[in-house]
């Protein structure tokens, strides 16, 4: 029996989600606009262009063409400072212990990311070779919550959406498995997380028997 296991990868393999805050924050305040956690958990999931959409919005800002690309670009910038620093240790708890186990029972697995940089994260962490498939912001045009990113990784595993099951930290990124029709699995707080199938606080909470059983199941 195969399922497709289809993972996101900012704040779920990794992480990288303190990063663009931190990042976020930075250009947010260079530009006059205050930038809370709350404000951050809004921004998670969410592509490049429409997270500088929604900073601006907050602080009521227009800016011409040229300053939006430049304030994107300084913000990755910023941002890829911290990434290029990342090693192995930054890797979530028992996130490479699923990986393993999936492997082991010869699961197909896949990265379902928004992010841009994506594959040159997994190098740093050195999990670049743990996925057969990658699907990221480079791949796609639609940001999450569209499902766009899920359903060509599902496609490139050539499993049917409905054999998916994937693996969220961001609420975008749920709306975006849930309306694929996937099982959806968050991955951090029940109370942000309540459209998920399921929620762990992190990977130390999913054991192997959840993993075996969502290979027998028809959850959805
Ligand atoms: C990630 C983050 C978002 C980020 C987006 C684009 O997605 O969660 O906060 O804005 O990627 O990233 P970049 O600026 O690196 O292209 P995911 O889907 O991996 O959580
Ligand atoms: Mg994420």
């Amino acid at each position: 029996n195969k399922k497709g296991f289809i993972f996101d990868l900012d704040g779920v393999i990794v992480d990288t989600a303190k990063y663009h805050f931190l990042a976020w924050r930075k250009l947010a305040n260079s530009v006059g606009v205050d930038f809370t956690e709350e404000q951050n958990e809004q921004l998670k999931g969410v592509s490049r262009v429409e997270s500088l959409e929604k900073i601006l919005a907050w602080g009521n800002i227009e800016l011409s063409e040229d300053t939006f690309m430049e304030l994107m670009a300084r913000k990755n910038d910023d941002y890829i400072n911290h990434v290029y620093q990342m090693d192995e240790s930054e890797i979530l708890p028992d996130v490479v212990k699923v990986l393993a186990h999936l492997q082991s029972i010869n699961q197909p697995i896949a990265l379902g990311s928004a992010s841009q940089n994506a594959r040159t994260i997994l190098k740093k962490v050195n999990l670049y070779d743990s996925f057969d498939v990658i699907v990221d912001g480079t791949n796609v045009t639609k940001a999450k919550p569209d499902p766009e990113v899920f359903l060509r990784a599902a496609e490139s595993m050539e499993m049917e959406p409905e054999q998916c099951i994937v693996f969220e930290d961001s609420v975008s990124g749920v709306k975006a498995a849930n309306t694929a029709n996937m099982i959806s699995i968050g991955v951090g707080s029940k109370a942000v997380l309540h459209e998920a199938d399921y929620v762990f606080k992190d990977f130390t909470e999913i054991s192997v028997d959840f993993l075996n059983n969502l290979l027998k199941n028809e959850v959805k």
